[in-house]
């Protein structure tokens, strides 16, 4: 067969891509893999062939991001960088990043034999962490690529007490080469992500593709209620310093005060100690994640609640604490490359697409510290994602990997 493959193949393609990678999973019976693990490692393997089938020069850089390079009209050109990540929550769906890495190589797959008219060398990278899984920060992998690797991230823990230093270690990198990860302005033309939508929108409106106008920013913080353990018979009610019912407070006002000020914060895991059935809680762990379209809007949320928790707990008793685990600012999308997308997304029949800003964070938010970045997203069903429920139509999937090839050439075509 010559010439590029047709929209159904490379999708069908991309899609068991998806499913191969799905299987390389830590979780039995769900998909779960997470930075510098076994699985990441395997998953950068994987993707590092397909990498290579396309026609790419590939490499893992020091921060573990599988990256592959086509040079362009000439080598050493700045490249444009397409991308995503690999790495996943837990009990994941198979889509969330691993999409955007499949699509990217398709786009890179299709444009190869064309490569020499391109005014620009063509990169896809498989970003390491993102999510933020095992370590509880996020976007490790794309921040070191932007220069922002911080230096503390070194010494934090995974659940099971292994630092970042020692996994690193044990997945071949070296923590002193970590800065060789990043990138300079100078050699890159732009940073532009496919990704599901995560959310309902475009579904609502019977869109397939849409243009994303900017990423809202999340702030994560670890909370900590503390009160006193004492017997649950025992102790009467006026003696009690109940952390977990203290906890249970700050949960139900996150949710008003976020639907109050138009903002989304989610405690999303909440532990009680030391968890006897017959002992009042002495201390309450939980997470917190914060986001709005504007980062002042998000932060006066955050306020909001460190100040209903302090109130909660001078009236109980107890102590609230919320120590920032996580931080992004916002980050508005480039208008040029954004008009690109939008080109892309009218070569695949819609010619005024729907335009929404992304709830969810994604590596183009760290990108964007080094390079003007821009996002397209693909409708999934019901909007489900970080649930094993995330599902996506072959037909949007060809037509998001036209769309992502057709911007791609109207990048080009306005940078001749
Ligand atoms: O949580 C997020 O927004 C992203 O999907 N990691
Ligand atoms: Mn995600
Ligand atoms: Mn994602």
């Amino acid at each position: 067969m010559s010439g590029p493959a047709p929209a159904s193949t490379t999708a069908r393609r991309a899609l068991q891509r998806c499913d191969e990678l799905a299987a390389i999973s830590s979780m039995p019976g769900g998909v779960e893999r997470v930075h510098l693990s076994p699985e990441h490692a395997r998953a950068n393997a994987v993707a590092a062939g397909w990498m290579a089938q396309a026609g790419l020069a590939t490499w893992q850089d020091q921060a573990g991001n599988q990256w592959g390079r086509l040079e362009g009209r000439e080598p050493g050109l700045p490249s444009l960088v397409l991308g995503s990540h690999l790495d996943t929550v837990s009990d994941a769906g198979r889509y969330d990043g691993v999409l955007g890495v499949v699509s990217a190589i398709e786009v890179a797959h299709r444009l190869r034999e064309r490569a020499d008219e391109l005014p620009f060398a063509l990169e896809v990278v498989a970003f390491s962490d993102e999510e933020g899984t095992r370590f509880a920060t996020a976007l490790m992998g794309s921040r070191a690529v932007a220069g922002q690797w911080d230096q503390d991230w070194w010494e934090r823990a995974d659940a099971d007490g292994v630092t970042v230093r020692e996994a690193a270690l044990a997945f071949g990198l070296d923590p002193a080469r970590v800065g060789e990860a990043a990138r300079r302005p100078a050699d890159l033309a732009g940073y532009l992500e496919l990704h599901i939508e995560q959310g309902p929108q475009l579904e609502s409106a019977g869109r397939a593709l849409g243009v994303v106008t900017s990423i809202a920013g999340a702030r994560r913080f670890t909370g900590h209620v503390r009160g006193e353990a004492r017997h649950a018979g025992g102790t009467p009610y006026p003696r009690r310093r109940d952390a977990l019912v203290a906890a249970a407070d700050v949960v139900l006002a996150v949710e008003r005060l976020a639907v109050e000020l138009g903002g989304i914060a989610t405690v999303g895991r909440l532990q009680a100690f030391p968890g006897g059935v017959n002992v009042v809680p002495g201390l309450v762990e939980f997470s917190l994640d914060v986001r709005a379209e504007r980062d002042a809007d998000r932060d006066d949320l955050v306020e909001r609640v460190r100040a209903h928790g302090e109130a909660v707990s001078r009236a109980r008793g107890t102590t609230f604490e919320l120590v920032e685990t996580h931080s992004a600012p916002g980050v508005a999308c480039d208008g040029l490359l954004s008009a690109s997308i939008a080109e892309g997304i009218a070569a695949t029949g819609d010619a005024d697409p729907v335009r929404l800003w992304s709830r969810a964070g994604h590596d183009a938010m760290a990108m964007a510290a080094i390079t003007p970045v821009a996002m397209l997203f693909v409708r999934c069903e019901d909007g489900i994602s970080h649930a094993p429920g995330e599902d996506v139509t072959l037909g949007d999937v060809a037509r998001g990997i036209d769309a992502f090839e057709a911007a791609v050439h109207d990048v080009a075509r306005r940078r001749r």
